[in-house]
């Protein structure tokens, strides 16, 4: 079976109060209403993660991520974040290659191989993303575009390796744009990525990989959207930031 997930991307939103209410706020909803035992992670901005990892505790299914990893693992590369301080500040999962990252700060698929390879060298869960562009998607080559994303990125990675990876689809058009894919367009794409890994590692793997689908979902259409059966939950943002619009997603398999 494979995990059902729901993780939180914060991106770069809430102050240092802000944070600890909302994480103090979910903490408390989920004690009473993670029924159905779902894995939830909070991906606050790197500056939370201690704070927030104390808030979390020994919460049952409740785990810190952070939204990017450095490439390299140590030195003098000011500003950035290794993935193995990450691990020792009390993260188990991290987001990589999200679209604004890969837009705004020119990610290629080569590069998000590099990080993903830190992450699971220091015991990461990398949440990856891929999606395509409205254009693309216009132009009906999407399941290809995409594909071609994950070829690049994750097909040299063993089984072993590839096992560890969270998928999550967001396609860019449904990004912070209140559009969201229909429940159909959602599972259409996530059976074509799994049958996409199945080509490379087999079904037994593939059918073990939980895919996420990101992209302005809320309480109103998760139910909709993880009904559908190569949907394994949501890598959510903006609702994300209210507690209970984001513990009424968790609640929503
Ligand atoms: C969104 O839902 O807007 C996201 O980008 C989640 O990562």
């Amino acid at each position: 079976m494979r995990k059902k997930i729901v993780a939180g991307n914060w991106k770069m939103n809430l102050n240092f109060e802000d944070g600890q209410k909302l994480t103090s706020e979910i903490v408390n909803m989920l004690k009473d209403e993670n029924d159905k035992d779902v894995t939830v992670v909070l991906n606050p901005p790197f500056v939370h993660l201690y704070p927030v990892k104390k808030l979390i505790g020994n919460t049952p299914n409740l785990f810190l991520g952070a939204q990017n990893c450095s490439d390299k693992g140590s030195g003098a590369f000011t500003g950035e974040v290794s993935a193995s301080m990450l691990a020792s500040f009390g993260a188990d999962y991290v987001i990589l290659g999200h679209s604004e990252r890969r837009e705004y700060f020119g990610e290629s698929n080569e590069l998000l191989t590099t990080k993903t390879r830190q992450a699971l060298e220091n015991g990461l869960t990398p949440i990856f993303c891929c999606g395509e562009p409205l254009e693309i998607r216009e132009a009906g080559t999407h399941e290809a575009y995409v594909k071609n994303q994950l070829t690049e990125s994750l097909f040299g990675f063993s089984d072993e390796e590839i096992s560890k990876i969270v998928i999550a689809y967001e396609p860019i058009w449904a990004i912070g744009t209140g559009k969201t894919a229909s429940s159909d367009q959602a599972q259409d794409m996530h059976a074509a990525l799994r049958a996409h890994f199945a080509s490379k590692y087999g079904q037994i793997i593939a059918d073990n990989l939980s895919i996420l689908y990101g992209g302005s979902c809320n309480p109103g259409n998760a139910k909709d959207i993880f009904s559908k059966a190569d949907v394994d939950g949501g890598l959510i943002g903006g609702a994300s930031l209210k507690s209970r619009d984001f513990v009424d997603i968790i609640k929503s398999f």
